[in-house]
């Protein structure tokens, strides 16, 4: 070892000019007990691989002579990184101490080994080396002229930017502005056709109630006004429940195919025509001169003129209505939320004659749901006492009593076949009655559903009683004139016959109601032929209603009596159930020739080619301002993001990766290809098909000896393994080129890349490479 000493005391020199001073202080603790003392270390022993300080191991600590020591932990990484052997001529060589003198030739010279133990090979390497730096030194050259040329534009473009900047969002207050105007215009547009369809229906409706010739609601009392309107409504539950949408082209029965829809629609159009709705959950009346917005009632209408087969008349169901789909809009008919396990209501316009839920769970909402249950009872009843009622409850208890009559016969079937069975085994031989058991289901099934339309139309008249009951208690002005112009409204949205509406009038007005027995044993409910009757010189019904009521009667009443006789002659089952089953007849809405349609078609709610071209003209140039206007919003968000170097700083620094944002990169890396997306994501591709997700973009970062490292994380998961992700080291280069693609381990994927954008000072540096002027 100390022969060697002269060799290292060189290196120790060389390395660190520093540690002759320091050593020629060195004194360090030298043996134990007795015999410890002081001793001091010349500095040629400083650092000599031979370790003369045992204890502290203070001579020693640019080798690992010492380590071992009691005080000294061993060569320090840092300290030994910096111990390197320079072999002279070979700048960019550094060996580390241990190979020195170790019978390897590691510099060409063979500098590090004896005299003589090398052969000097240094033309040959040094040219290889010469090479390399030589083409080092050219791509510096170019890929630094690129970079700053890079820099340089990114930099003028970021001042342009930034001045452009204020122009475009000069531009956005003016568009935005604009934008406000043509919105304001639509409204605006919007609140005229309310107002005019107002003053429209209000005159129309006026004269089709109280026109002294043709008026068809003149005499009636508000108490009999009211109660047509809810029994219209359950005609409109009836119809909707008896013939579904496809059947039928009434349109506004209360027009979704949804069963559990419960409320009068017709009505509740009616109302948007007299300016008024009714508040969501008490069904308080507002009118539009008091508390109802303007807006928002011509939003409604609008709304409703566009979608005729799925109106609105709610804030909350236009809002869902106008942004979504059929689908959403078919559900605001629905009483209870699908989306809602709990099967909650919505809170809106549906509940005015429901919930019909179970009241047992004991929450204040609850107890208040079973308040309103007992309430819709209540209604109910008091619907169900009212002559036009009378052929449904007529219906409802011959149906009971037929379904009785078939389960009992069912029981007796089955009881019978048991019977039989036992029979058999007993010896007994008698069958019992047989009944052909095939109609009986379909009879029942009939009957099911002849007693759900008169449920749909008890609902509905429910709906209607709540929302009347609460105008009356309102106390509005013009009580009568409210009412007429409801009912003339649920009459046209209902789709509504002259023939309904004698029915219902003949069933309100208490002399209109017949006492021909007659008609009541043909079980007819509606009044065939009609009578008449005057009110202060007042003809209810109006000449022209009693004429065609008179002639459709002559057919309805041979139909009627026709259907009486097949069913006396039944005694008990009936073989089918028609409609007029039991006297109680659903009849369809108006068609083209009904009288009604000439009274009352011009106010169907309809959306006319010169309206509906003035809409769309002006939403036209509404969304053409917001294309622009989003257009600009990104224009200026991706000039933000310029001037800011990338909105998270992501262009790195002095922009350099803006040349390179969004740029992708490949390289074919044995079965695969590798395509490396900046701001975007990696991917690893088999055979030119597909894609395994190496993951997404994670920014860019300098590692600790100034080598660029992109990074993609968060990639397509390993089969038992981590995510994929991908790391690239940029280098300097020309060209933004990968130049390898390597997986080190499994799933996680290393790429070495040229690029100009890592032709800066550090490189120069790291190579020792001449300034450039
Ligand atoms: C695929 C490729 C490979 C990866 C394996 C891991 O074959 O993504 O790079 O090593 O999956 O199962």
């Amino acid at each position: 070892m100390r022969s060697n000493r002269k060799n290292h005391l060189f290196i120790v020199l060389l390395l660190n000019p520093l540690g002759a001073t320091l050593a020629q202080l060195l004194e360090c603790p030298f043996g134990w007990g007795v015999n410890a003392k002081l001793i001091q270390i010349p500095p040629d022993q400083i650092n000599d691989g031979y370790c003369d300080c045992p204890i502290s191991g203070l001579d020693e600590t640019e080798t690992n002579a010492c380590s071992g020591s009691t005080q000294w932990p061993g060569i320090h990484a840092n300290t030994a990184s910096t111990l390197k052997f320079h072999c002279p001529g070979q700048p960019q060589l550094q060996i580390a101490v241990s190979k020195v003198q170790d019978g390897i030739c590691d510099c060409c010279s063979g500098a590090d080994e004896a005299q003589g133990v090398c052969q000097d090979i240094c033309d040959e390497v040094l040219a290889a080396e010469r090479q390399e730096a030589e083409r080092r030194l050219h791509a510096f050259r170019e890929g630094s002229l690129i970079r700053k040329k890079e820099l340089a534009s990114y930099s003028k473009l970021r001042e342009k930017t930034a001045r452009d900047l204020e122009v475009e969002r000069g531009y956005v207050t003016s568009l935005e502005s604009r934008l406000n105007d043509a919105k304001d215009q639509l409204t605006q547009w919007k609140i005229k056709r309310l107002e005019q369809r107002l003053v429209q229906v209000k005159e129309r409706t006026a004269k089709i109630a109280t026109d002294p010739e043709i008026g068809i609601l003149n005499g009636l009392s508000t108490d009999e006004l009211s109660w047509m309107i809810v029994h219209a409504c359950q005609t409109a539950g009836e119809m909707q429940a008896m013939f579904p949408l496809e059947e039928k082209d009434a349109k506004f029965s209360g027009n979704s195919k949804d069963t559990d829809s419960t409320t009068c629609v017709p009505l509740r159009l009616a109302g948007l025509d007299a300016g008024l709705i009714w508040e969501s959950t008490t069904y308080k009346p507002k009118f539009m001169n008091e508390a109802v917005d303007k807006i928002l009632l011509a939003e409604l209408l609008d709304f409703n003129l566009q979608h005729i087969d799925s109106p609105v008349w709610t804030q909350k169901t236009l809002d869902k209505g106008s942004t979504h789909s059929s689908k959403l809009q078919r559900r605001r008919l629905t009483e209870v939320d699908p989306e809602n396990e709990e099967g909650e209501d919505l809170d809106d316009n549906d509940a005015d004659s429901k919930p019909r839920r179970d009241p047992s769970r004991d929450s204040s909402k609850h107890a208040k749901k079973y308040e309103q249950e007992e309430r819709r009872l209540q209604l109910e009843q008091l619907i169900l006492g009212q002559p036009f009622s009378l052929s449904r409850v007529a219906l409802r208890q011959k149906a009971e009593k037929v379904i009785s009559l078939i389960d009992a016969m069912k029981e007796t079937a089955e009881g019978g076949a048991n019977m039989t069975e036992d029979a058999e085994e007993t010896g007994n031989s008698d069958p019992g009655p047989m009944i052909d058991p095939v109609p009986l289901p379909f009879i029942r099934n009939k009957l099911d559903d002849r007693r759900r339309v008169i449920q749909t139309g008890l609902d509905y008249a429910v709906s209607a009683k709540v929302l009347m009951d609460e105008l009356e208690a309102s106390n509005p002005p013009d009580f009568r004139a409210v009412l007429q112009s409801l009912l003339i409204g649920t009459l046209i949205h209902e789709n509504l016959s002259f023939l309904q509406f004698w029915e219902l009038l003949a069933n309100v007005v208490p002399e209109l109601q017949t006492a021909d027995e007659d008609s009541k044993i043909c079980k007819i409910h509606i009044t065939c032929p009609p009578s008449t009757i005057r009110r202060n010189s007042v003809a209810i019904p109006s000449m022209e209603i009693l004429k065609a009521v008179e002639e459709a009667c002559i057919g309805l009443l041979q139909h009627a009596q026709q259907s009486c006789v097949v069913e006396d002659k039944e005694d008990a089952l009936p073989g089918d159930i028609p409609n007029g089953y039991g006297g109680f007849y659903v009849l369809n809405g108006r068609d083209e020739i009904d009288l009604f349609h000439a009274i009352l078609g011009d106010l169907t709610l309809v959306d006319n080619d010169e309206t509906k071209h003035e809409r769309d003209e002006l939403s036209a140039s509404i969304s053409t301002l917001e294309t622009e206007l989003e257009n600009l919003q990104s224009k200026i968000s991706d000039m933000v993001d310029l001037v800011d170097g990338g909105n998270d700083g992501s262009y790195g620094p002095d922009g350099e990766l803006y040349s390179m944002k969004n740029s992708c990169h490949s390289i074919d890396s044995g079965k695969y290809t590798y395509k490396l997306c900046l701001n975007d994501s990696a991917t690893q591709s088999e055979g030119g098909s597909g894609g395994t997700n190496l993951g997404k973009w994670d920014g860019a970062s300098v590692d600790n000896d100034g080598t660029r490292v992109w990074k993609w994380t968060n990639g397509a998961k390993c089969w038992n393994g981590p995510k994929r992700s991908a790391t690239v080291r940029v280098t300097c280069g020309i060209e933004n080129q990968i130049i390898s693609a390597d997986e080190p381990e499994t799933c996680r994927y290393v790429f070495e890349m040229e690029s100009p954008i890592a032709c800066d000072e550090s490189y120069r540096l790291k190579y020792g490479l001449p300034t450039l002027e």
